[in-house]
């Protein structure tokens, strides 16, 4: 069986991951399209690099990204790394012929976005952007009610993504406050996936109207430690505050261009909520509804349901609903977040095994930037704003 050795960059939260990913995929898709051999992490410092190799189980490290990129044995470069990196690292890839799977959101912005796009097109590599809560079966399933027709045509879209670790103004400002690292703020951090589920069950975002806001403008800045969510830094006992330039919080009207409506919301200073992700579709025949935090339930009322059984019922995945055959056999068995990294490994390797499109790719986070960029501007300007296309479909 084919070996795809496996550079990835960055030793955090989401190596970890993309770590567990590649050891678990062959033990849940058997026969692997390939097996991912996790062969070289990079991070920023000796100590970080070394200990990620150690925990993560790869067979090298190395502080150079660019080194690794341009290593002839790597096939796959895996970058998650913070938001502000990808560019640099995804197109340096591309020129050096490697297939790429990026983290969300794919850039800081658009125009950032379509730089990553064109490099990867102009490479003819294989792409993907780990938008990876598209790959719970539940979410799965939503689609393929969908394209079966069993809720009809589609009037209405909610989706919310809530979080509280932020709430708390002692939260100290890591690179997810920061506008010059992460782009945004909820918007790019949680609400990206929300747009991805949107469009993944929906369609084409074409208009927007949305309001940002920033509820704590300063926090404790930190310079090393481990924080809330596992990102090492240190914190110190007397630190001094720094500013905040970003949304803690938007939530935006959307039009779709087959006519259906909705909203998205997303903050992370929500007490008591803590993945709390999740849509409600209407459509001329049903309804379905998704919460992440039960993410083996997809809840459906359908409307020919019996007239003295009205309303939502609970649809447990598990081996007959998407993915199931490769996951555990009994429903209700618990969908973790580490089996939607394994799908998102084996959907990926899939694709650029047997040389087809991957999907989610930088196609769609460059929608989503398009998207996440109109909502910015619609706040900014208290109005509705259409989402732009760069001149690049
Ligand atoms: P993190 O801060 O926990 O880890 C990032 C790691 O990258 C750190 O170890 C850091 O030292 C390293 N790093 C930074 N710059 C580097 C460079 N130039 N070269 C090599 N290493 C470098 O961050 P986390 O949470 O892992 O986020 C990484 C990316 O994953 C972000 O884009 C984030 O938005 C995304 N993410 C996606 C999630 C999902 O559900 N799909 C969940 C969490 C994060
Ligand atoms: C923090 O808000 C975070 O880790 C996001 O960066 C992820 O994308 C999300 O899935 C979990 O929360």
């Amino acid at each position: 069986m084919k070996k795809m050795n496996i550079g990835m960059i960055g030793g955090g939260f989401m190596g970890k991951a993309h770590a567990l990913a590649y050891a678990g995929m062959p033990m849940f898709f058997w026969p692997a399209p390939a097996i991912p051999n996790r062969h070289t992490v990079v991070d920023v410092t000796e100590e970080l690099a070394k200990d990620a190799a150690a925990r993560l189980g790869f067979e090298n490290y190395s502080t150079d990204w660019r080194a690794v990129v341009n290593d002839p044995d790597i096939d796959i470069i895996d970058i998650v790394t913070p938001n502000n990196t990808h560019a640099e690292i995804a197109i340096a890839a591309a020129k050096a012929g490697k297939h790429i799977i990026s983290e969300k959101p794919l850039a800081l912005g658009a125009e950032e976005a379509k730089t990553m796009l064109d490099a990867v097109r102009a490479a003819g590599v294989k792409h993907a952007v780990a938008f990876n809560y598209r790959r719970t079966p539940a979410v799965a399933l939503a689609k393929k009610y969908i394209e079966e027709g069993r809720i009809g045509k589609i009037l209405n879209f909610r989706g919310t993504y809530l979080q509280d670790w932020s709430a708390d103004p002692n939260s100290p400002l890591s690179w997810r406050f920061q506008k010059k690292i992460a782009g945004s703020g909820a918007l790019g951090d949680i609400g990206t996936h929300v747009v991805d589920f949107a469009r993944y069950l929906v369609g084409e975002i074409s208009d927007v109207n949305a309001v940002t806001k920033t509820w704590i403008p300063e926090r404790p800045t930190q310079t090393g430690g481990v924080d809330k969510l596992g990102t090492v830094r240190n914190i110190d006992a007397d630190v001094p505050k720094a500013v905040v330039d970003v949304d803690d919080e938007f939530i935006s009207m959307i039009k779709f261009e087959n006519g259906a409506i909705g909203s998205i919301e997303a903050t992370r200073n929500a007490w008591g909520r803590n993945n709390f992700l999740t849509f409600e579709i209407h459509g001329e025949k049903g309804s379905l509804y998704f919460n992440y935090e039960r993410r083996d339930e997809l809840q459906v009322s359908f409307s020919d349901d019996p007239s003295d059984a009205k309303g939502f019922r609970t649809v447990y995945t598990g081996p007959a609903t998407p993915y199931g055959e490769a996951l555990w056999p009994i429903p209700a068995l618990g969908i973790g977040y580490g089996e939607t990294k394994i799908i998102e490994t084996h959907d990926f390797i899939q694709a650029i095994v047997e040389d087809t499109e991957a999907s989610p790719n930088f196609q769609d986070g460059y929608r989503v930037e398009l998207i996440a960029d109109a909502i910015l501007e619609s706040a900014e300007k208290g109005a509705w704003i259409k989402v732009n296309d760069l001149g690049q479909k």
